[in-house]
């Protein structure tokens, strides 16, 4: 499958990994919109949020437990920081396997562009 998170997944393309187990793994996002910017994204190939399915709640339960982990190591916890997830071309999704957005470190605007 020609998926580029599944390929960082398997190692096959670098990223700078923030945390990783059996079914989720967070990464730094290569273009920052944010001081912090990492994202996090299940194992298992699920291209758009339309396709999770129950039998995948646990693991997406994972990400924002993983993202506010991770926020919390990299010190953005207390002051706060914002997930985001796109769904498809309108929503802004340009890679085709599910991830959640974290971005902290500066003030966020409502609503988003
Ligand atoms: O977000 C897709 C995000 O994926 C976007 O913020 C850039 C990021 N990206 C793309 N390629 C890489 C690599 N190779 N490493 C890390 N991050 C990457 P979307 O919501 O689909 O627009």
């Amino acid at each position: 499958m020609d998926c580029l998170f599944c390929k960082i997944i398997k190692g096959d393309i670098p990223a700078t990994i923030l945390y990783e187990d059996d079914e989720v793994i967070a990464f730094e996002d290569i273009m920052p919109q944010a001081p912090t910017h990492f994202l996090v994204i299940p194992k298992r190939h699920i291209s758009t949020l339309n396709d999770l399915t129950d039998a995948e709640a646990s693991v997406v339960g994972k990400l924002p437990i993983t993202a506010a982990k991770v926020a919390k190591e990299k010190g953005i916890s207390e002051a706060g920081y914002r997930v985001v997830m796109n769904c498809n071309e309108m929503g802004g999704q340009t890679v085709y396997h599910i991830h959640m957005h974290v971005l902290g470190g500066r003030a966020m605007t409502w609503p988003p562009g």
